[in-house]
């Protein structure tokens, strides 16, 4: 009775036609999507913030919670949440997203969190920074790998584990990395990590680990649980590579309103003002078009003022919409010549599918 696997589920592909499961919904109704009118707020709402959690949320004391720094570091450090709050504290704005947002748009469909295109949000992290913390414990020669470990437990295709990712120590140490104990000016909702977590800018939200309990140096790079499962391949066999930074992506609020079911769009004929949120982990968000005909055009929207090197940027064009039916579309290419595709782009896992989402509205 001690196998593990008898209740865990292998990755799989959905066969064709395979319709979702309730695995699948269990799952996207415990973690949440960003609703897509939420893209108006600059920082969201934390309850409207996407959420992903693999195992359960913790039940954590703030009073006896510890953070412990230890490995290769000459002076192992445990500190208590007011520990950290005497420390030097900086804020972030930080657009996060989930390497899996997508997913369900994927032919044939990974089974895993069925993911439309919501699972993004922007918070303001305040906290510590991971470079700091490091630079008091000491990183001793030989030190290669930080691994971060969370409060969470659980077991993932028959392995049972700690939540835990690694950073090298140049990733550890560059990059605005936070240990953070507030999202938004408040002390983290249990759900994004209370009370405290890391924030890793730029990077896909698995390498943000919540609940964090231990920080250990290691003299190797870590390719834990977490490590195998995010890599993009092409079959169970193939060693892929690692899913690291966000792959440029651009929302449109949907205008108009919607339907109830389908969640199409009406809109009167005119002049309609489309506004939208735009980001990359790679490099600054370049440009944004937008598309009333699936695609066949484009229009060039207008990027709205920055709001720091990780947060998303808002944008807006102006479409005249014509009675009938109209697909819109919104593609981003940022500063390193990426530009989102408007075809998904095949993995197993379903990771980093950025292709541009249509919307279809009905203009009456
Ligand atoms: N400890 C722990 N950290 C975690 C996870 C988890 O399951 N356990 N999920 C990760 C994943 S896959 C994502 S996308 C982000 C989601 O962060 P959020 O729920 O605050 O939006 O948290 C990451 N950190
Ligand atoms: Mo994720």
């Amino acid at each position: 009775m001690s196998d593990l696997s008898a209740l865990s589920r292998p990755s799989r592909v959905a066969d064709p036609g395979e319709g979702i499961s309730l695995d699948e919904l269990r799952l996207a109704a415990r973690n949440h999507a960003m609703p897509a009118e939420a893209l108006r707020y600059d920082v969201t709402p934390p309850g409207l913030h996407y959420v992903l959690t693999h195992y359960d949320i913790p039940d954590a004391d703030p009073a006896a919670w510890t953070l412990s720094v230890g490995g290769l570091v000459d002076h192992p450090l445990t500190l208590s949440l007011a520990d950290l709050d005497a420390m030097t504290r900086h804020t972030v704005r930080v657009t996060l997203e989930c390497a899996g947002n997508g997913r369900a748009a994927d032919e044939p469909r990974p089974v895993s969190q069925p993911w439309l295109d919501g699972a993004v949000g922007t918070a303001d992290w305040t906290g510590v920074r991971l470079t700091d913390l490091l630079d008091d414990a000491g990183l001793q020669d030989g030190a290669v790998s930080v691994v971060c470990a969370g409060a969470d437990h659980g077991v993932e295709r028959g392995v049972e584990q700690d939540y835990e990712r690694g950073l090298t120590v140049a990733e550890a140490t560059t990059g605005d990395v936070l240990v953070a104990t507030s999202m938004n000016g408040d002390p983290l909702p249990p759900q994004h990590g209370f009370p405290v977590r890391l924030v890793v800018p730029g990077w896909y939200g698995m390498a943000s680990v919540k609940w964090l309990r231990e920080i250990r140096v290691v003299d190797h790079e870590f390719a834990g649980f977490q490590h195998q499962a995010y890599r993009v391949r092409q079959t169970p066999e193939d060693p892929g590579v690692p899913v690291t930074r966000i792959e440029p992506r651009a929302l449109l609020e949907p205008p108009g309103f919607p339907d109830f079911m389908s969640r199409g769009r009406v809109v009167d004929a005119g002049p309609v003002e489309l506004r939208g949120r735009a980001w990359s982990g790679w490099a600054p968000v370049e440009r944004v078009e937008v598309s009333a005909d699936d695609g066949a055009t484009w229009l060039e929207a207008t990027l709205d003022g920055d709001r720091g090197p990780y947060a998303w940027r808002g944008f807006s064009a102006s479409w005249d919409a014509t009675p009938g039916s109209a697909s819109l579309r919104a593609r981003a290419t940022d500063a390193s010549g990426r530009v989102q595709p408007i075809e998904p782009v095949w993995n197993r896992g379903g990771f980093t599918n950025n292709a541009s989402q249509p919307i279809p509205v009905l203009v009456r």
